[in-house]
């Protein structure tokens, strides 16, 4: 079975073009007398079709399979999918991604309103393009290269061909005229494969991680196939002003393109805009959940459970080195062996989502922020009260709740992140106006919540006393901090995010 018609896995088992490349020439774009061919190929007048179609690297559902053996589909909870359902559910949506298992891929079908459409990948794909080329060289590169970047010809290769395929079952999936919404760093390239197959499509794009400055950016060998392959869309969005001027620098300086505010005037008379559309979450379901009374009893007992510790730190994050988790735990560890802090009066839950497994670099952090845990802990813990509470699996979305309800002080303190989530569901979980925020400069999510405590993670003297300031301030101001972030939260749901990308998308010049 297979998610694009048996034509379209043809086209791309054939495609030479795709597997030939190597980094350099501009290998994204497709030679004309082929890129017409496939084109006709793709004639929207022959087919219905979607008006909105969204591409990303997953499908938003996750396979289950049921006790007798039968699968299921489930909407994976996230705000991305809540925010772009009531817009699918109006325009006949589609969605195309990787449906998160090697090898065949189910055939296209419907769930929750939304036509889903799945995009097969090898085993060898799913190293070399996802493992490999999307997270351990762009996703390094673009968070300051906190870890080596990777540079592999044979993972750009994976790169350009699933890219291709993505944007081919993109193709055929969108009626004419249609608004199609390219997601994240694995597709880069999709916008100008997309466009060379159906310029009658609207085409916009959204980066969730950050956008690097040009002196970082100029390392990829594949750096002009990847600005162009974005430069594809009609709007290109980022998380923060400073990376969409970023981008802005970035193809005046690698292409020569003139640009003006947001504006990048391309050499075939196209414009294309680049601005910065912060993402955020679905503030009144997570508030729903918080504030169920089984929820608060959750909390309740999430504290006793740990031996009842005066004051909570809380970390949530994936267990990612662009987190901060180690700087964090190194640095509430010191509050204790100095005798500034004792477990007693503040302990410490650190969640640490499984992820990228496969991926050496995340490995090394396991191994990292685990010795640290276990030289704490063999310290400072005793037994039924450890010092930091460390776990090394997923969490269903009600617990996390009662996490964030249990903590005194959420703990944010990635070295670099693109919005970061997990702030937002923090203030959205304190509907009482309760809770101290410590946030990163360096996350997105830091332009919007300057009464957060706002912390430079590398300065670990700086991340000691700005826990001691939250674990010590007074309640009263805390509330004034939450009360302001919570206003702002509430005005800036996931809803209001999607309908100003589409807004901007779709009133865009440059057709
Ligand atoms: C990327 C960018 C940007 C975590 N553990 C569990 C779980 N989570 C959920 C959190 C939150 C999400 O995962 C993580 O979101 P973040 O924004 O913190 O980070 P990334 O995964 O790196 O996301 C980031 C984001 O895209 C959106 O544009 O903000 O900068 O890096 O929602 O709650 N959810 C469940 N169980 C867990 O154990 N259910």
């Amino acid at each position: 079975m297979s998610a694009v018609s048996p034509a379209a896995q043809a086209d791309d088992g054939r495609s030479d073009t795709d597997r030939s490349t190597t980094g350099q020439a501009d290998t994204t774009q497709v030679p004309p007398s082929q890129a017409t061919e496939r084109a006709a190929s793709f004639d929207p007048a022959r087919r219905a079709g979607s008006s909105f179609v969204v591409v990303a690297n997953r499908l938003p559902v996750d396979r289950v399979e049921n006790p007798d053996g039968s699968i299921r589909w489930r909407r994976s909870p996230g705000g991305l999918v809540t925010a772009l359902e009531p817009v699918m559910r109006a325009n006949k949506g589609a969605w195309i991604g990787w449906a998160g298992a090697p090898g065949t891929a189910p055939e296209p079908f419907d769930e929750a309103g939304m036509h889903l459409v799945s995009v097969p990948l090898s085993a060898e794909e799913v190293e070399d393009y996802y493992e490999g080329f999307s997270n351990a060289t762009l996703w390094p590169l673009y968070h300051d290269v906190i870890a080596p970047p990777v540079y592999r010809r044979d993972w750009w290769d994976a790169y350009v061909r699933v890219n291709h395929r993505f944007a081919d079952a993109a193709a055929r999936v969108a009626a004419r005229g249609a608004v199609v919404w390219v997601h994240d760093y694995q597709l880069q390239l999709v916008p100008e494969m997309l466009r060379a197959l159906r310029p009658d499509l609207r085409i916009g794009f959204f980066l969730h991680i950050p956008f690097p400055p040009v002196e970082l950016f100029a390392r990829l060998p594949w750096r002009q196939q990847v600005l162009r392959g974005l430069l594809g869309a009609d709007l290109v969005g980022f998380q923060r002003p400073g990376a969409a001027s970023n981008f802005l620098r970035l193809t005046r300086r690698l292409l020569g393109y003139q640009t003006q505010r947001d504006q990048i005037f391309l050499p075939d008379g196209r414009v294309v805009r680049a601005r910065s559309f912060p993402i955020s979450i679905d503030v009144g379901e997570l508030e729903e959940i918080a504030r169920r009374p089984e929820t608060e009893r959750r909390a309740w007992e999430i504290r006793e459970e740990i031996g009842a510790p005066s004051k909570i730190l809380l970390g949530i994050d994936r267990l990612d080195y662009t987190k901060g988790i180690a700087e964090r735990i190194h640095a509430f560890a010191e509050l204790l062996n100095e005798g500034l802090l004792t477990p007693d009066e503040a302990t410490f839950i650190q969640v640490a989502t499984p992820s990228r497994e496969r991926v050496e670099q995340y490995q090394l952090l396991r191994d990292e922020v685990e010795l640290a845990v276990g030289r704490v802990n063999g310290t400072h813990g005793r037994i039924g009260r450890p010092a930091v509470t460390y776990l090394h699996h997923s969490h269903e979305r009600t617990e996390l709740a009662a996490l964030y309800r249990a903590a005194d002080v959420m703990v944010v303190t990635p070295l670099r992140d693109g919005m970061n989530l997990v702030a937002k569901e923090y203030i959205a979980c304190r509907y009482d106006h309760t809770g101290v925020l410590i946030l990163s400069e360096f996350a997105g999510a830091a332009d919007e919540f300057r009464q957060a405590l706002l912390v430079n993670p590398y300065d670990v003297d700086g991340l000691k006393q700005t826990m001691l300031q939250a674990l010590r301030m007074e309640p009263r101001e805390a509330t004034r901090k939450m009360r302001a972030m919570r206003r702002h939260l509430v005005e800036h749901d996931v809803d209001r995010w999607a309908s100003s990308f589409l807004t901007a998308l779709s009133g865009e010049p440059g057709r």
